[in-house]
């Protein structure tokens, strides 16, 4: 990608959008293309026709999709699945028909079996049951993997597929209920912090396994694979260490600076107990991630309020 080339990044206010938009300013990369979902509603795929036709981008990063925390997927199935189907197949079919020259899909961890073997490889792909938490979301993303290879393999269409873990940073979305939990816990510790609360509640057991990327390493992994890697086969984008659940609580509570008790709310779900991916392939690729936890977490924090909580106030 050369500054000039027409790249279009599909869902640029996201947390992932935003941070390919930074990274790819960073490369000096200034011809993009972006639309707000008011602008184009990707679910729609006459609007989404007319727009390729019209502008043609060389790249395509298509980061717009429905995303959300373990609640939200558990509790809004049909959304997920249906627009993250439509999203997707609407992009990636127009971006092959209208000549773009490469598209970088973004996956999910959640793709692969709820017992997958840890770290998890990519192979492990269609090996066992789901997390049934969030099948829908990972049926659409598998649907998305191999809607990208099928293009590959009938039209030689250059499509990458990248499996990011669970992501964090500025940008994500807060909202208690909807979002993931890292922005769930800075969310309930700030806000307990303010109101001088003496506990904060965290949802579930506490034992689940999480590995944690930051989002501007995620967007710099995938500059980097959409300049080097040209195979339609699936890359894990990771970090290769995890957390439990009530290691990282404890840790948001330290970045915060809440002072009072955490409790355990195990009337909500625990999810996949672990999801540790195997990230050599990456490491092959030659990319290595550079924002460690508590760094992350302090950037997102001092994103949060400044751009949240002051906000709101
Ligand atoms: O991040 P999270 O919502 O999604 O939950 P998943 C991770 C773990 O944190 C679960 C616990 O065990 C939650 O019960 N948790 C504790 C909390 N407190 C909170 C909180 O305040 N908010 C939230 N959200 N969780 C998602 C998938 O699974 O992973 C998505 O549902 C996507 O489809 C995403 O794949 C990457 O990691 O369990």
């Amino acid at each position: 990608m050369k500054d000039g080339a027409s790249v279009y990044v599909a869902g640029h206010r996201g947390l992932v959008g935003s941070a390919i938009c930074r990274a790819l300013a960073d490369r000096g990369i200034r011809s993009l293309v972006t639309r707000t979902s008011v602008e184009l509603d990707l679910r729609e795929q006459a609007a989404v026709e007319r727009f390729f036709a019209e502008q043609r981008p060389e790249y395509v990063f298509l980061a717009a999709a429905r995303v959300g925390g373990i609640y939200a997927n558990d509790t809004y199935p049909a959304d997920f699945i249906r627009d993250n189907l439509q999203i997707q197949t609407n992009v990636i079919d127009a971006a092959w028909r209208h000549g773009a020259r490469k598209l970088c899909f973004l996956g999910s961890s959640c793709i692969y079996p709820r017992m997958a073997p840890q770290p998890i490889p990519e192979d492990s792909l269609l090996t066992g049951p789901l997390e049934k938490t969030n099948e829908w979301y990972a049926i659409a993303k598998i649907a998305g993997i191999k809607m990208c290879q099928a293009y590959s393999k009938q039209h030689g269409f250059n499509a990458i597929s990248l499996m990011p873990t669970n992501l964090y940073g500025p940008g994500d979305n807060f909202d208690p209920l909807g979002s993931h939990v890292i922005p769930g816990l800075i969310g309930k510790f700030h806000a307990a912090k303010t109101a001088g609360d003496d506990a904060v509640t965290v949802w579930g057991t506490g034992t689940p396994r999480r590995e944690f990327l930051y989002v501007d390493d995620l967007a710099d992994a995938a500059c980097h694979l959409m300049e080097t890697y040209d195979s339609p086969e699936i890359v894990n984008v990771g970090v290769g260490e995890d957390v439990t659940i009530a290691e990282l609580a404890d840790l948001v509570r330290h970045v915060v600076g809440f002072e009072g008790r955490l409790e355990y709310d195990r009337s909500k779900p625990d999810g996949t107990p672990r999801k540790l991916l195997d990230v050599s392939r990456l490491k092959s690729l030659g990319w290595r991630p550079r924002v460690g936890l508590e760094d992350g977490l302090r950037r997102t924090y001092d994103w949060y309020v400044r751009h949240v909580a002051d906000a709101a106030a």
